[in-house]
Order: C-alpha cells, then sequence, then structure tokens
C-alpha cells in the first residue's frame, strides 16, 4: 500500500475482518477500544515530564516491587476503557495479583485479556522508551458465567490477538491476529493511528544482540559461550554483533522485529525462571515475532506451547531472528547434555 494513502488502525482492523465472512466485528470493536486506552496512556506518557507525577506512590506490585504512578494510571485506564464493552469475561494485569472479574452491571463477553499496563517502567523517569502489552484469547468455559483461572491459562499458541504499543520517539502500536504483523503511529495532532509499518517481517538472521550483560557472572556456561561467540570475529557469520539493550523489552524487541536481532532474559543461578512474565509478556511477543517469521523460545520450549499454570509465572526468553534464536537453543542443549 502507498504510504501517502491513510490506513487508519480501525479502517485496517474492518477491513482485515472483511476477509472473514465468519467474523462479527466483535474483535475490531475490542481493538479500537484498546487504542483508545493506548492514545490516553501515551498522551499522560508525554505529559510525564512536565507534571508532578513522576516517582513512587509507595505500593509494591504483586511481585514486591515499587510501583510508580503511571504503571497505576495506566492499569486503570485499561480496566475503565476495557471492562464495560462487553467483549471480556475477565482481566489479568501486570499490576494485579488476582483475576479482573467484569463489573455485574456490564455484560460479559467471550474473549480474555491479559495485558501489562507500562512495561519498562523504570524507564519512566529517565525519559526511555517504554510500552503497554497485549494477549487476548477466546475463552473456553460457558458463555453466561464470569471468566476462569481456565479461560486464562491457555497456551501462547490460542491468542486470537496480541500486540503492543511503544511510547518512545513516536508513539507506535503493533498487532497481529495471526495474518501479519501491522505498525501504526499515532498522529498526536488529530490522534489517529496511521498504517506506517505494513506487514512486518523481521530478517531471519541479524548482528544484533539484546541482554543484560551484567548478569554474566549468574548465567549458565551454555549462554556464556553464546554470547563470546558472538562477540568473536567471523566475516563469513557477520561477527562480532552489536549489543544494544535499552532495559525495555517492548523498545528492545520493536528494534529487533525492524532491523533483526536476538532479545533474551534468560534464567540464570539467581533466578530459575528468569524475569519476564509469561503470560502478557512473552507470549504476546512471542504470538508477534512469530508472525513475522521469527521464532521465541524457553532455550529448549517454544514459548507459547508452554502450558501455563499460573496467572504471573515468569519464564526465560529468547525472541527474535529465527537463525539467532536457534543458534543460542544449540548452545543450552549442548551444555544441558553434557
Ligand atoms: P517490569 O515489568 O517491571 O517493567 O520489568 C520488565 C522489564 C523489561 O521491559 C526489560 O526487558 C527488563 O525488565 C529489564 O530488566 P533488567 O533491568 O533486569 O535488565
Ligand atoms: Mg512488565
Amino acid at each position: 500500500m502507498s504510504k501517502t494513502q491513510f490506513m487508519t488502525l480501525a479502517r485496517h482492523i474492518i477491513e482485515g475482518e472483511k476477509r472473514h465472512p465468519e467474523a462479527t466485528g466483535e474483535l475490531s470493536r475490542l481493538l479500537s477500544d484498546l487504542s483508545l486506552a493506548a492514545k490516553v496512556i501515551s498522551l499522560e506518557v508525554n505529559k510525564a515530564g512536565l507534571v508532578d507525577i513522576l516517582g513512587y506512590t509507595g505500593d509494591n506490585n504483586v511481585h514486591g516491587e515499587k510501583v510508580k504512578k503511571l504503571d497505576v494510571f495506566a492499569h486503570n485506564i485499561l480496566i475503565r476503557a476495557m471492562d464495560h464493552g462487553g467483549h471480556f469475561c475477565a482481566m489479568v494485569s501486570e499490576e494485579e495479583e488476582e483475576i479482573i472479574h467484569i463489573p455485574a452491571k456490564h455484560k460479559i463477553g467471550k474473549y480474555v485479556l491479559l495485558f501489562d499496563p507500562l512495561d519498562g517502567s523504570s524507564n519512566i523517569d529517565v525519559n526511555n522508551s517504554i510500552g503497554t502489552i497485549f494477549s487476548i484469547y477466546k475463552r473456553i468455559t460457558p458463555d453466561d458465567k464470569p471468566g476462569t483461572h481456565e479461560d486464562l491459562l491457555q497456551k501462547g499458541i490460542k491468542q486470537v490477538a496480541a500486540g503492543y504499543v511503544l511510547y518512545g520517539s513516536s508513539t507506535i502500536l503493533v498487532y497481529t491476529t495471526g495474518e501479519g504483523v501491522y505498525g501504526f503511529t499515532l498522529d498526536p495532532s488529530f490522534g489517529e493511528f496511521l498504517l506506517s509499518h505494513d506487514d512486518i517481517k523481521i530478517p531471519k538472521k541479524s548482528r544484533i544482540y539484546s541482554i543484560n550483560e551484567g548478569n554474566y557472572l549468574y548465567w549458565h556456561s551454555g549462554l556464556k559461550k553464546y554470547i563470546k561467540y558472538l562477540q568473536e570475529e567471523d566475516e563469513k557469520t557477520d561477527r562480532p554483533y552489536s549489543s544494544r539493550y535499552v532495559g525495555s523489552m517492548v523498545a528492545d524487541i520493536h528494534r529487533n522485529l525492524i532491523y533483526g536481532g536476538i532479545f533474551m532474559y534468560p534464567s540464570d543461578h539467581r533466578h530459575p525462571k528468569g524475569k519476564l512474565r509469561l503470560m502478557y509478556e512473552c507470549n504476546p511477543m512471542s504470538f508477534i515475532v512469530e508472525v513475522a517469521g521469527g521464532r521465541a523460545s524457553d532455550g529448549e520450549q517454544r514459548i507459547m506451547e508452554i502450558q501455563p499454570t499460573s496467572l504471573h509465572e515468569r519464564t526465560p526468553l529468547f525472541i527474535g531472528s529465527e537463525e539467532d534464536v536457534k543458534m543460542v537453543e544449540q548452545f543450552i542443549i549442548q551444555e544441558l547434555v553434557k
């Protein structure tokens, strides 16, 4: 599509649904509600340096981490934007331990929503990029009752849509419903998301790696060897690789999606399950990256095939360009069979 033709997010979603005569239009309404929440959060993120919103609320989230005010704001906005549309029967947020039920006065829907309202929140105070991540499934329990853990604890392969919003030098919303990955940049003057990245494909092989190297001492030996391998000089395989790490997963993975790259948050001797959460961080990012032609695993198993057992569980994550992820898996598996 020519970039001179304006394709709004709303129109793009509707045109996608037209290709599926069985579609009810519900997914488009739901995504457009989500995009409204994204616009409100974006506005607030952009104001963060101007208003007295920086700093801690003093509360801890379910992981015992300090919560910043903007996290709470984004969490509340998402719930307020999404709980009354009649689309969902339950929601989960990184900022709330238990299932978020739909208030009795609103209609219950056939989908569940899992989200991280503001990922990378340690970057808020220093004007670095942060993001919102979301993941949507169809419920599996009967339609007329509130959603349950069973509806929420589905494997990533069952996602019907996933996306992220990156609040960076501009705000971009990237989503997939399984057929292509599309990016829409927010025009702040008239508040519309416009198609800017059509049918994103991640390069099969890259020369960028993203990992917190400060944890090197605690890594398992297979990973140590892999990172050393990336740093060696070899013209044929385009090494050494460059290292890029924002410390905000949405920003790191978005860059790698466009330029090619591998992002890693491994398990280590201190954190046997890594840091990142399966349900609202790793699964949605994996869905997007896989649809774009990339790969995502925990080192041994495809992320989207992990059977979740709890809402906030963590998993190691290796995600990005297919050949690079396959390579790190080889290094990890070689060490395991020793
Ligand atoms: P958060 O959900 O508390 O913001 O933590 C997740 C973030 C990711 O965005 C990022 O990749 C990672 O934490 C960075 O962690 P570290 O500072 O340990 O490298
Ligand atoms: Mg997070």
